[in-house]
């Protein structure tokens, strides 16, 4: 059995979907994908993680005070409310990150519970070692959490079907998916998965 795999959803906001402060093109596109893979994980009873940026309204991660991001998903803000049509279960596990005024924190591995708890020792609590990877965005917290999370000696897989990327640079997303690959990260698709599970 798989009991030591759970689903990841990376930062699946308001502000990170057409229409938010920093709109990931196409970003919504990965809610149905993701209801897809969280039907089937819920399925097997896995756990289900969902991280998001929870910044302060003043941070070095904004181009105001430094940074190179508009302002976003500012800590209970509506921007920074999940996708309403994400469908996650009751007891999802939140995951916030960002809240340090003096840093980026991309990866979710660089967040806590809502009682405090780091990511990374809730999974060693848990006995999770293999942790698939969806949501937004491929080119930063996708692949912060996904190469994180290979450092962490964690199997990683990368749902390739459920992210989109920010793409500052047209051609990030490619570049940052061979990234997370030559790192050791695996690669699945809804087509895919199942004999993974
Ligand atoms: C992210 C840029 C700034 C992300 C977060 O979730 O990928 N990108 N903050
Ligand atoms: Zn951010």
């Amino acid at each position: 059995m798989n009991k030591d795999s759970a689903l990841l959803i990376v930062d699946v906001q308001n502000d990170f979907c057409p229409g938010g402060l920093l709109a990931v093109p196409g970003g919504d596109a990965v809610v149905p994908v993701l209801n897809q893979y969280l039907t089937l994980f819920r399925a097997k009873g896995l756990p289900v993680f969902a991280s998001r940026d929870w910044h302060p309204p003043t941070t070095t991660h904004f181009r105001d005070y430094g940074g190179i991001w508009p302002a976003h998903c500012i800590r209970g803000t509506e921007g920074a409310r999940f996708h309403p049509l994400l469908a996650l279960p009751s007891d999802t596990i939140i995951i916030s990150k960002g809240m340090d005024p003096a840093r980026d924190d991309y990866s979710a591995f660089q967040g806590v519970t809502e009682s405090g708890v780091p990511f990374p020792v809730l999974l060693k609590e848990m006995g999770i070692s293999k942790l698939y990877v969806g949501g937004l965005a491929t080119d930063y917290c996708v692949k912060e959490s996904v190469l994180e999370g290979v450092r962490h000696g964690l199997s990683v897989t990368l749902l390739e079907d459920a992210v989109r990327g920010v793409e500052l640079n047209p051609g990030d997303s490619s570049q940052a998916v061979a990234q997370m690959t030559s790192a050791g990260a695996r690669q699945a698709t809804l087509a895919t998965i199942a004999e993974l599970l």
